[in-house]
């Protein structure tokens, strides 16, 4: 193969059932097993299933409870996040041996631009299989599927078609043919509510819309048509930006009862509010920016986030702002809404070693927070030496432990939240469309009973490192 015949060289890799693959790397015994990872409350959320557990239909952001209805024998093992990032930073360097333009999409997903590299590394098939060995050294035995093409688009669509252990080559002149077949699900922007839409205009393969008249599709979808079109005809001109997983600490906690008063909701913050900030304090961060995010009974979720003018590491600020957040995200005109999670995030995080002067916030006008934040660290102190349960807040000690479970929030797709992520780039990956439909959701389910301990308030933190 002649590089004249590849304008650009894009690769996109995605690793196979990642956090699953991870804990059958750890636990051999788990190998071959079906896996499910999350909480072990059936009210909590799916993050991934082994492939094992997916032939019985098992699989991402299904509810806990459908997913053992399906899958009986799965072996439900909580997510551990700290490692899924250790791993991810390194597949993230091993990326990066191959190229010096890698773009993260999420902890375990990446586009590689390779133009200009055949000469050095061979043809793509020789690049995908390299790229797949190099994962396989960093991590000790993961497994990635690439997919190698000229356009972003096709490249992540082609990275998908032949998962597990994938490796699709999609040379420029045979892209078109190549899509032509596919289900209109696969362009990118065609989520649960666009892709039946599709349908009833009788678009049904990638092949229909890219034959479509131009005139008909933006009559009946306005600019989404052209934008359909245009990647139909395999035309995606992005560039793959070098960038890092963004990063963010947050807790989201799934509630074993649905709230509804404004105060219960503020009393989950609290409790969010102070182990993202003890968090922070104990890596060197502070946040410029901090987010909620309640989902209703029904699975609708409403995120509100706010910038501060400077960054802050201290849980009675956090605490402040989430609040204030709270109530605009609560309107008047459902007053009984009931709530199944609240979650809280700090993001646009900046590191006490980056270049940033952080000092610079210090001054007088911040006395008082500076005050509150010596307390906090000596409380943090006491946390530390005699456990997260020595140091309780007044208000919280009359109430029992009522939370399901803390899942990370990857959702970043849908809210452009948690990751700095085009929603362009994967509409698809939306944990919530699921829900947006429920329909298997049985919400009176038997809940288990659960410890009462912390061990499920995981929090979930990503922090690949900046360029
Ligand atoms: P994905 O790459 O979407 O899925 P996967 O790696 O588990 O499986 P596949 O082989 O199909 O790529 O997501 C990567 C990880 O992100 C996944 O292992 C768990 C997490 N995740 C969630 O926590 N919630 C979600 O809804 C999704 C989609 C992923
Ligand atoms: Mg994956
Ligand atoms: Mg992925």
């Amino acid at each position: 193969m002649n590089s004249k015949d590849w304008p650009r060289v894009i690769v996109h890799a995605d690793m196979d059932a990642f956090y699953a693959s991870v804990e059958q790397l750890d636990d051999p015994h788990l190998v071959g097993q079906p896996l499910i990872i999350g909480p072990r409350s059936r009210r909590g959320v799916v993050l991934t299933a082994s492939y094992e557990a997916r032939k019985s239909g098992a699989k991402s952001a299904m509810p806990m409870a459908e997913a053992l209805r399906r899958c009986p024998h799965a072996v439900v093992v909580p997510p551990r996040f700290e490692r899924y990032q250790q791993q991810s930073e390194a597949i993230m360097r091993a990326f990066a041996d191959f190229s010096p333009s890698v773009e993260a999409l999420s902890l375990d997903e990446a586009f590689i631009d390779m133009t200009g590299a055949l000469e050095i590394f061979g043809e793509p098939m020789q690049i995908g299989k390299q790229i797949q060995q190099a994962v396989l050294d960093a991590t000790g035995g993961l497994q990635v599927s690439v997919g190698i093409a000229s356009t972003k688009y096709v490249a992540k669509v082609a990275s998908d078609f032949e998962k597990p252990n994938g490796l699709t080559i999609v040379p420029p002149h045979k892209a078109v043919q190549w899509l032509d077949p596919m289900p209109v699900s696969r362009l990118w922007g065609a989520g649960p509510k666009t892709v039946p839409r599709l349908q009833r205009l009788g678009l049904h393969t990638i092949g229909d819309v890219r034959r479509a008249s131009p005139l008909f599709l933006r009559k009946s979808l306005g600019n989404m048509g052209a934008h359909f079109q245009s990647l139909a005809n395999a035309n995606d001109p992005r560039k793959v930006a070098r960038r890092r997983v963004a990063r963010s600490m947050g807790s989201d906690r799934t509630l074993l009862q649905d709230v509804t008063s404004t105060a219960d909701i503020a009393h989950y913050l609290r409790r969010s509010a102070d182990r993202i900030g003890r968090r922070l304090r104990d890596k060197g961060y502070r946040c410029f920016g901090v987010r909620v995010k309640l989902k209703t009974h029904d699975f609708r979720v409403m995120t509100r986030q706010v910038l501060l003018p400077a960054p802050t590491d201290s849980s009675d600020e956090l605490y402040a702002v989430a609040f204030d957040i709270l109530q605009q995200l609560r309107t008047p005109s459902e007053p009984s809404l009931k709530f199944r999670l609240v979650g809280l995030a700090a993001y646009d995080l900046v590191h006490e070693d980056d270049p940033v002067q952080l000092d610079f916030f210090s001054g007088d006008e911040f006395s008082g927070r500076d005050r509150s934040r010596s307390l906090e660290q000596a409380l943090d102190e006491v946390t530390q030496r005699f456990g997260a349960g020595a140091v309780a807040r007044a208000a919280d000690l009359n109430r029992s432990s009522t939370v399901a479970d803390t899942t990370p929030n990857l959702d970043f797709v849908a809210d452009g939240l948690a990751m700095e992520v085009d929603p362009e780039h994967d509409p698809e990956h939306d944990p919530e469309h699921d829900y947006a439909h429920g329909q298997d959701y049985v919400p009176n389910e038997q809940e288990p009973s659960l410890p009462e301990s912390d061990e499920f308030l995981d929090d979930w933190c990503f922090d690949t490192g900046s360029d």
